[in-house]
Parts: structure tokens; C-alpha cells; sequence
């Protein structure tokens, strides 16, 4: 039996052995989860499910799992019914909706876009940023000059009729309150392994509803809303991004988790922080997904209500995170 192996079944047994050094190579079992399947794609909330079909589809099609993560949330981005996720999302003070997404693969190549408005795939667009230039984030009409010189379409900037219901309704208060959904639906931040452990994820999000225009979330931020590592493992955020933000989300669960933690340990040691560095926190949500590269998985949120698609190449599941609260 290989060093690892052995190592492992000791952790299912309940020890906690910690080897200096070597740790990295070495994860114990997610309690609560069987051991990981590859390849597996996870992502936030119900929207995961189709999205983790489309992942699915298409690493079955010969994609790799860069492709399978840009595919699965580009189905998210034109779900008309989703008011967090693309351009019927909903928008800011100003009315205009804008858009934030970041794509990374484990080899630590990156791209993301912020702020982005009239582009109907911001992750494509991001996926263009890490591929074709030699930067990591374009934002504004910087971003929006890129999509053009690469050929995206520009989307007409007129507001879903769902999208100007809502806006009309919160303009008649107009209160300056950040609306972070609590329920089963918002940003889509998908991770990703395949058969031979490579990871990818992607995140893509409109934003908080009503934002200040210019205002940045957690989502194009690579650490924040999203980190991926060959040699550990991948997380993903999703919530109040300035909270995110704050705690570097995403590189703190990766890295718990080169320490040695389980990708559930590593989430809800990420919540932890994120309640000691967020004032009101009865009001804050946010949620981590999380995977290690030998497909275990990790999920934690401040409240309840947050949930993940899991899917394997045979099967996708729904399944309710665990939270602080
Ligand atoms: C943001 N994190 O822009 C995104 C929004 C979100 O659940 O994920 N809401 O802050």
C-alpha cells in the first residue's frame, strides 16, 4: 500500500496526522462525503444543475475541463429566469446592468473581465483575456473594446422585462441596501476536475442588484470568487463579495487546504474569518464551494439556504450546504 493510500485510510479512522513539508500531497476524507469521483464538476446553487449538465456534455463531447467550466456557466448566462447570472441580471442604481467573471485552470492561467456591459458571455470574454493577452483583467470600456476587437457581439443595452419589473419597483424607495439573495439562486462560480486531475473553474455574476455603478464584486477577483490549483484543489464564492473580498475567499480555502485541511474544514474556516472581518453579519451572506484534486468536496455558508449541483459523469445532484447560522 502506497504512502498515500495508507495515509488516507488512517484519516478515515480519525487520526489527524500532520507531516511537515509533505502535508500537501496528503488530504483526509471530507466528513460527510464519499471519496471523490473524477472527473466531477461542482457549482453554486440550483442554476448548477443545468450548468453541471452542459460541463458534463461537454467533456463527453472531448472538451476539456477548461471547456467543460466556460460551457457550463455560458448556459447560466442565458437563463432568462435568472436575475443574478448575464445581461438580464439585474441592474445597478443607474439602471444599466454590468457585468463581472473570471475563469482559471490549475497550471495558474487566469482571465477575468469586471464590469462589463453588453456582452452576452462574459466568461468567453474572460476565457479571451487569459488566452489572448498578456494581462489577467481588463474592466469598463477597456473590456468592452477587447470584446469588439475579438469579435463578440454587443448585445442591445435594453433591461429584461423581468429585470425593469424588479428595477421599477425598487425605484419607487430607491434604498441604498445591497440585495444579497438568500434563497437557492445568484452567482454561478463552477469547479472542475478531469479523469487525468486538472482542474478549471469559472464564476460569472451581474452583481449585487442595484450596486453602485462601478461597483466590483468578488467574482472577476481571482482569489476572491475564484482560485484553482493543480497541486490542491479549486473554490469557488458566491455572496457579498465585499466580504469575500476581504478574507481572499478563494486562495484562503486553497490554501487551508495545502495545509492540509479538507475542502469542508477549509470552508467553514473561511466563513469563520469571514464573521470575524464583517460587521453585521445577521445581513451578509456567502457561501464557498470547495474540491481538493482527489475530487473530495467542501461547501459552507454564513445562513442557510445555500446549496450545490454535484455532478459526475453519471449523475447530478442538488445538495444543501451546511451554514454557520
Ligand atoms: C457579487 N458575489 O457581485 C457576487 C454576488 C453573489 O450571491 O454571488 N451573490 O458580490
Amino acid at each position: 500500500m502506497s504512502q498515500r493510500r495508507k495515509f488516507i485510510k488512517q484519516s478515515l479512522l480519525g487520526s489527524a496526522l500532520f507531516i511537515p513539508g509533505i502535508s500537501k500531497a496528503f488530504t483526509t476524507v471530507s466528513k460527510g462525503f464519499s471519496p471523490g469521483d473524477k472527473p466531477l464538476i461542482l457549482s453554486t446553487w440550483n442554476h448548477g444543475m443545468p450548468a453541471n449538465d452542459a460541463a458534463i456534455s461537454k467533456l463527453k463531447s472531448g472538451g476539456t475541463i477548461l471547456d467543460a467550466v466556460e460551457a457550463g456557466v455560458m448556459d447560466t448566462e442565458l437563463d432568462m429566469n435568472n436575475l443574478s447570472v448575464g445581461l438580464q441580471g439585474l441592474p445597478d442604481r443607474e439602471g444599466i446592468t454590468t457585468l463581472d467573471a473570471s475563469i482559471m485552470t490549475g497550471d495558474g492561467s487566469c482571465g477575468s473581465v469586471a464590469f462589463v456591459r453588453q456582452v452576452k458571455h462574459p466568461i468567453s470574454l474572460a476565457r479571451a483575456v487569459m488566452e489572448k493577452t498578456p494581462h489577467v483583467m481588463l474592466a469598463g470600456e477597456g473590456a468592452r473594446q477587447f470584446a469588439i476587437a475579438e469579435g463578440f457581439p454587443l448585445e442591445e443595452e435594453v433591461l429584461s422585462p423581468k429585470a425593469s419589473e424588479a428595477y421599477a419597483q425598487w425605484k419607487k424607495t430607491s434604498q441604498y441596501k445591497p440585495v444579497i439573495n438568500i434563497e437557492n439562486h445568484d452567482t454561478i462560480g463552477m469547479i472542475g476536475i478531469d479523469a487525468n486531475g486538472n482542474l478549471a473553474g469559472s464564476c460569472t455574476t451581474s452583481g449585487l442588484a442595484y450596486k453602485m455603478h462601478g461597483r466590483v464584486g468578488d467574482s472577476p477577483i481571482i482569489g476572491a470568487g475564484l482560485y484553482v490549483d493543480n497541486e490542491v484543489g479549486a473554490a469557488t464564492a458566491t455572496g457579498l463579495g465585499e466580504s469575500i473580498i476581504r478574507i481572499c475567499g478563494s486562495f484562503l480555502i486553497v490554501e487551508l487546504m495545502r495545509q492540509g485541511r479538507t475542502p469542508q474544514e477549509a470552508c467553514e474556516e473561511a466563513v469563520k474569518r469571514l464573521i470575524a472581518k464583517n460587521r453585521d453579519i445577521k445581513n451578509i451572506q456567502a457561501g464557498f464551494l470547495a474540491m481538493n484534486k482527489e475530487g473530495q468536496v467542501g461547501a459552507y455558508a454564513v445562513h442557510p439556504g445555500f446549496n450545490f449541483a454535484k455532478a459526475t459523469l453519471n449523475e447530478n445532484t442538488l445538495i444543501d450546504s451546511k451554514s454557520h447560522f
